[in-house]
């Protein structure tokens, strides 16, 4: 844990002073899935407690782990996990295509594009395009498809690497990354540099608008530093002459946002950024008050789910996780949901499997453990894939099983 004054900041956004929301206690690497033994050996811990900026009401963690502890050659998930999202980035990737591709042989740049999945539907139509992925077995996994990627953190550097080696990019896109680069500035400097005059800069990250209303507090881990806003991104790009010209509210991950970004006037800004940007001021989203009442919220939520988990135990009901999600390590180490009350956690990702969940030793296993003959109840720690689950689990509900929920309130179903 850090040993300096946690309570503060300097806002990555803006430079001014961000105060302390909510602490979730410390907590490991979310995607260190580890043998037993190793597990036990490496018990590094950080603080994961989030501040609001006073100025800009950017929502960040204020510390965060050195990037190389998270992004390395092991790392844990890959976006072709669900075919609900390889569909979802199919259709990003025809969006892009069809909206915002402009002139002749353009490039596509995707950062933290993993393991190509976005990408995959660019190369499929001739259209050129590279990678940016610093995690190199999930890089592998891309190039292994054809798809060429450089393996490497994203920032001006990179960006004046591409620029000398492919030229400027026409579209920079980019999916649940931008939200984990602490380095923002570098980022949007790196991105002025690569884009072409009139490019266009799209990228979804969970949204802190859905994060509020729905309390769901586990997208709050090591790897996502910013909980992005119409707001705090304007004003990120706004210091190299972007604006934000279009907004698209997504479903995915829990609830998303689609930035649109291009040059001061390049594009046509659209009126969705005016509406949800007053919906963001109705909200209050970039209120200190905003978010420490969101804390309180999390520390009910929390007691609610101990409660819960611990009466079926002394029922002596077997309870199992569903996916061994990153998010999943913020909800069991904040709560301190271990082995006792969740058996183990089902979860489809090799890398994952005989493994233990980072800092609560969970056994994780693969969907083959997950019955028959069926648990009585399994903790949908995968809820943003709450539709593609239930679809593929109609037996374990058949057979009188029951999945819990935790947002937008702890709830047992059907
Ligand atoms: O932002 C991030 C998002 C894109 O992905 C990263 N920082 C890390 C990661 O977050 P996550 O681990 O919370 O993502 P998911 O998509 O909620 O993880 C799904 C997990 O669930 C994977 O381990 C695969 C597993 N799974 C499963 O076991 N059965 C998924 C599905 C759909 C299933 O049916
Ligand atoms: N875009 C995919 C993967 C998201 S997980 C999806 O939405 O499913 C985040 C990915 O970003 C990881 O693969 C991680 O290795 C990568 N990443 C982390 N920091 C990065 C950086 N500075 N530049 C580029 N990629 C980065
Ligand atoms: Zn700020």
């Amino acid at each position: 844990m850090a040993t300096k004054d946690n309570s503060r900041l300097e806002c990555r956004v803006c430079g001014k002073l961000a105060r302390k929301a909510h602490s979730f206690g410390p907590q490991p690497i979310a995607n260190a899935f580890l043998p037993l033994d190793q597990a036990r050996q490496d018990d590094y811990r950080f603080e994961l407690a989030i501040a609001v900026c006073g100025d800009c009401g950017t929502v960040q963690l204020i510390d965060q782990p050195e990037r190389e502890r998270m992004f390395h050659g092991q790392y844990a998930f890959f976006t072709g996990t669900s075919q609900a999202m390889t569909r979802h980035f199919a259709e990003f990737a025809d969006w892009v295509r069809r909206t915002h591709l402009r002139g002749e042989d353009p490039l596509v740049v995707e950062i933290g594009s993993n393991d190509g999945t976005m990408l995959a539907n660019f190369k499929d139509r001739g259209i050129r395009h590279l990678g940016v992925e610093p995690s190199a077995n999930v890089a592998q996994a891309a190039m292994d498809r054809g798809i060429p990627t450089i393996v490497s953190f994203f920032d001006a550097p990179t960006a004046r690497q591409i620029v000398s080696e492919h030229g400027k990019a026409s579209a920079f896109l980019a999916a649940n990354v931008m939200c984990h680069i602490p380095y923002l500035h570098s980022v949007v400097e790196g991105i002025d540099e690569l884009l072409a005059e009139d490019g266009v800069v799209a990228f979804e990250d969970p949204y802190a608008g859905d994060v509020l209303e729905k309390g769901s507090y586990d997208q709050l881990y090591d790897e996502h530093v910013f909980l992005f806003s119409l707001h705090s991104v304007s004003r990120a790009f706004a210091q190299r002459g972007f604006e934000l010209v279009d907004a698209l509210a997504q479903p995915t991950h829990g609830g998303s946002m689609r930035y649109v970004l291009a040059r001061k006037g390049a594009r046509t800004v659209q009126p969705a950024v005016a509406a949800l940007m007053a919906r963001e001021d109705a909200q209050k989203i970039a209120d200190h008050a905003s978010w420490v009442e969101f804390g309180a919220r999390c520390e009910r939520s929390k007691q609610r789910l101990l409660e819960l988990l611990s009466d079926l135990k002394a029922q002596g009901k077997r309870v199992v996780g569903y996916a061994a999600t990153s998010k999943s390590t913020t909800i069991l180490n904040y709560c301190r949901i271990g082995p006792d009350l969740v058996e183990f956690i089902s979860d489809t990702t090799p890398i994952k499997q005989g493994k233990v969940t980072p800092g609560t030793y969970i056994p994780v296993k693969p969907r083959s453990d997950f019955g028959p003959p069926y648990p009585d109840y399994a903790v949908l720690f995968g809820w943003n894939h709450e539709k593609e689950i239930f679809a593929k689990e109609t037996d374990f509900v058949r057979s009188g099983g029951r999945w819990i929920r935790f947002f937008p309130d702890v709830e047992v179903v059907p």
